[in-house]
């Protein structure tokens, strides 16, 4: 059955791969399988016929048949779900990758995004210099935690999960901040998962749309 993913028509971001269709696109390439894309403008993820598929209006968005997801945590994990790649076969190593996905996503994410809407679209706020430097230790709170049990494992919890796609996925967006490099077990994690022929593949076929 075709798969189509929503991606946007033009990423603010110019194809650095930090607009959330590239989580999904890494993780249909780990398992495999063939995706379509269909692109949407600002315009258009706001007008009915994306507002059914996503009733906030963003991208990405996922369709296999009669189902249609938002949210890249649930698409991602119904990837994981049905193909083999992503999640361990125990049961007790599944639900921790399980696990590993919600703390990207519920634990590690929002503090990330308070610091990259702080710097990127209210740096010239009256509050931004006491603002940013806050919102900044609040992110470092978070990394200080993850790069101890990160230790010196190449992944989270073993062989690499969905857990790891998405822990990877949230901490890339650090990166322009310099704030990723104080922990080098991180960065290097973050590299690693970079390094992935499906990331790659992910990364290229985003950008081969917003470099066009
Ligand atoms: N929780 C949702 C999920 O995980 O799927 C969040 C989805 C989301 O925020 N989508 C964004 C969107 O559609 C695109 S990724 N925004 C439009 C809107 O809300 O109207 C966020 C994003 C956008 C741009 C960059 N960039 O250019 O660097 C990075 C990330």
């Amino acid at each position: 059955m075709t798969i189509t993913i929503t991606a946007f028509e033009k990423s603010p971001d110019g194809g650095k791969g930090l607009a959330r269709d590239t989580r999904v696109r890494w993780a249909l390439e780990e398992a495999g399988v063939p995706y379509e894309v269909r692109l949407v403008s600002f315009r258009a993820m706001k007008e009915p016929a994306h507002l059914a598929r996503h009733p906030f209006g963003q991208i990405p968005t996922y369709e296999e048949g009669g189902l249609v997801l938002f949210e890249t945590g649930a698409i991602v994990l119904h990837i994981a779900q049905h193909h083999a790649g992503l999640l361990p076969d125990n049961a007790d190593a599944r639900a921790r990758a399980v696990a590993w996905m919600f703390a990207a996503l519920n634990t590690v994410e929002p503090p990330i995004l308070d610091f990259v809407t702080a710097r990127l679209f209210e740096a010239d706020k009256p509050w931004a210099e006491v603002r940013i430097p806050l919102v900044a230790d609040r992110v470092r709170d978070r990394l200080k935690p993850l790069s101890a049990r990160l230790g010196n494992a190449d992944w989270l919890d073993g062989a690499f999960s969905a857990g790891d796609l998405m822990m990877a996925s949230v901490l890339l967006r650090l990166r322009a901040s310099g704030i990723l490099d104080e922990f080098p077990n991180l960065a290097a994690y973050v590299a690693r998962g970079e390094a992935r022929p499906a990331y790659k593949r992910a990364f290229a076929a985003q950008l081969a749309i917003n470099a066009a």
